[in-house]
């Protein structure tokens, strides 16, 4: 027996065979602060509901990897302190020991095959870090995508990253990014990162149509939809780059390294920036989830 937990809510709705999108749970733990994380986390669950799909956000609790959570497991993740941030290499333990764990974007694909769902709504993968030729700080995101096959919509990767090099990664590995309905590769907080998307899709049933196809073709993994954050939202690269900047100065300075790196840059960029940074993200995650939504009607 595979030690799934379904909510009412998403048992309801795999008995009634009603289309589901998975949501991950580190975004609450550590990458935003309390109380906005519950706050968002309830608004990203009504956007999928109102768009005709039932929300599935993964954690680990009580020896379960829980699919769907009520509201107050939500708040009381959303308030709890020293929760493990869980990826590839730590999620069995974590069930195994009893111990309470959010999901990264890795962790979250992998519950999300478990659980037979195919779409996942969040808001910036990992990916290669700033670096990296001597850091080797490459997010198992980018691995999980070339193995498990759901479709990630994000908004692109997050502008702290080296996003040339984690884009070079992800087409080694073999996955298909898709920027929707623009060429460019969207940079999380700014639609544009420069760089040209390897494939670019405009419409969810398109989307639906290649996540098929490489299930009938027998690819494993993933595909990365890169979705720009709406255009009233974005935060101008020029104004956020000097912030990003002084963010990774400081993580340098400090010795920040493995797992504590994405949190401590976020956390820090949420400061620098006033609280911008943080309602870009808000915005993005809804507007990722909705496009989640389309795609998972269309996967029917
Ligand atoms: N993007 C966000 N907020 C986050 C993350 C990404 O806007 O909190 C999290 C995701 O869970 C992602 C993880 O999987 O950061 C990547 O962490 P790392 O770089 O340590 O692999
Ligand atoms: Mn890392």
């Amino acid at each position: 027996m595979l030690p799934l937990e379904f909510s009412p809510e998403v048992a309801k709705a795999r008995a009634e065979d009603r289309p589901l999108v998975a949501l991950e749970s580190t975004i609450i733990t550590h990458g935003m602060p309390y109380p906005q994380n519950v706050d968002t986390a309830r608004r990203v669950e009504a956007e999928i509901r109102t768009a005709g799909a039932v929300p599935a956000t993964m954690a680990v609790m009580g020896g379960k990897i829980h699919v769907g959570l009520t509201d107050s497991a939500l708040e009381a993740l959303g308030q709890a302190q020293g929760v493990a941030k869980l990826s590839r290499a730590d999620l069995a333990a974590c069930v195994a020991t009893g111990g309470t764990g959010a999901t990264t974007v890795a962790a979250t694909m992998i519950c999300a095959r478990l659980a037979g769902i195919g779409v996942f709504a969040t808001g910036g993968i990992g990916g290669v870090h700033r670096g990296a030729e001597t850091s080797f700080d490459i997010s198992a995101d980018l691995l999980e995508l070339a193995q498990t096959p759901v479709t990630v919509v994000a908004a692109g990767a997050k502008a702290i990253l080296d996003l040339p090099k984690t884009l070079e990664v992800l087409e080694t590995q073999g996955v298909p990014v898709i920027s929707y309905g623009q060429d460019a590769f969207p940079a999380f907080w700014s639609r544009d990162s420069g760089l040209k998307a390897p494939l670019r899709m405009d419409h969810p049933a398109q989307i639906a149509a290649a996540h098929r196809m490489r299930g009938l073709l027998g690819l494993p993994g993933g595909q990365l939809v890169a979705n720009p954050i709406p255009q009233d939202a974005e935060i101008p690269s020029a104004e956020i780059t000097p912030h990003i900047e002084a963010a990774l100065a400081e993580a340098e300075a400090q010795g920040i390294a493995a797992k504590a790196v994405t949190p401590f840059l976020l956390a820090r960029i949420f400061e620098l920036t006033e609280g911008r940074s943080l309602v870009a993200n808000i915005e993005l995650v809804l507007n990722n989830a909705r496009l989640a939504a389309a795609i998972a009607r269309e996967l029917g």
